[in-house]
């Protein structure tokens, strides 16, 4: 049997989506974090034909789209990569918006988003970009300190923007699309290590995006530019929304950034995105945890139809 999966996509600043508007059955009963598991396992593989070569790449980021039943909302996602399931992502909500508004299916104004993470908000702007009010964002843990054969010593932050993080201060190596090679091996051997060190994000959760910073390296007007590395070992092209709202915790832990600042992150490739945070409240165990929002745009590439045959299952797998 041949499946086919109507597409859109798009790319925030230099980051693809792909978005899938249809082929992927909502399951009928739960919530959307319990939905996740049972899209994984029934259909997993067409996610991973979906993303993959040939009819993608290791850097394509897809999305899973359904529209709401009610106007409230406008409607649930559940992004994943190259080798599985993402709980949120920044630069693919941005995609969402300005394909379905590519679409005709939404107009400038606010709108309601369901994640496996919890709920975000997406405000489209007349000119075309998008403001996400992502899922509460926190630092878990200051100053957490890892020694990576070949490498050196490191200290990182690691906190939760809608994934979890591991942030460094990077001023070794230059954050340079010339160094992308050292700067992506460096952040696996970083990830290896925090797991063989047993170093995770709440809960026992690994902790799958490496993130490196620097002030120096940054354009002038902007705050930072960052390396972000992907669960799939593929950089992020875009500064990342999802780590962009970790660090914007991170700042805000460190009172080095007040409510509603803004703060220009700056991607290895150039592109910026505008984050600035409202407080948001203290939990049980005393983290204090902010509400971010990121500021981007995104352009629809291509709107198509993937042709996938049944047969080719066995080809497509994730972990
Ligand atoms: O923008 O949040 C993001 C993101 C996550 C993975 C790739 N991009």
């Amino acid at each position: 049997m041949s499946r086919r999966l109507r597409f859109v996509d798009s790319h925030t600043g230099g980051e693809p989506t792909r978005l899938l508007l249809d082929g992927i059955p909502k399951p009928g009963v739960g919530e959307i974090r319990e939905w996740y598991l049972e899209v994984r396992r029934t259909h997993g593989w067409l996610l991973a034909a979906a993303v993959n070569e040939p009819r993608g790449s290791d850097i394509l980021v897809g999305g899973v789209y359904w529209p709401a039943a009610d106007a409230a909302s406008a409607g649930e996602v559940m992004f994943f990569n190259n080798v599985g399931l993402l709980g949120m992502c920044g630069h693919g909500t941005i995609g969402l918006v300005a394909t379905l508004a590519h679409l005709g299916r939404l107009g400038p104004g606010r709108h309601t988003l369901q994640t496996p993470v919890g709920e975000v908000r997406a405000l489209l702007h007349d000119d075309g970009s998008v403001s996400v009010e992502n899922v509460p964002a926190f630092r878990h843990r200051k100053d957490v300190a890892v020694d990576v054969p070949g490498y050196g010593h490191f200290v990182g932050d690691v906190a939760w923007g809608g994934n979890w993080f591991y942030i460094v201060e990077h001023a070794q190596d230059r954050i340079d699309l010339s160094n992308r090679d050292l700067l992506t091996e460096l952040c696996w051997a970083i990830r290896i290590e925090l797991r063989a060190r047993g170093i995770t994000g709440r809960g026992g959760t690994e902790i799958d995006h490496i993130e490196l910073s620097s002030a120096r390296d940054a354009a002038p007007g902007n705050d930072a530019r960052n390396f972000v590395l992907c669960p799939g070992k593929a950089y992020d092209r875009s500064p990342c929304g999802t780590g962009t709202s970790a660090r914007l915790a991170c700042l805000a832990a460190d009172g080095v950034l007040a409510p509603g600042q803004a703060w220009r992150q700056e991607s290895v490739t150039g592109s910026v995105f505008e984050g600035r945070f409202e407080p948001g409240g203290i939990d049980d165990d005393g983290t204090a945890w902010i509400r971010p929002s990121i500021t981007g745009r995104a352009q629809v590439t291509a709107v198509g139809e993937l042709l996938i045959d049944d047969a080719e299952l066995a080809a497509y797998h994730w972990e």
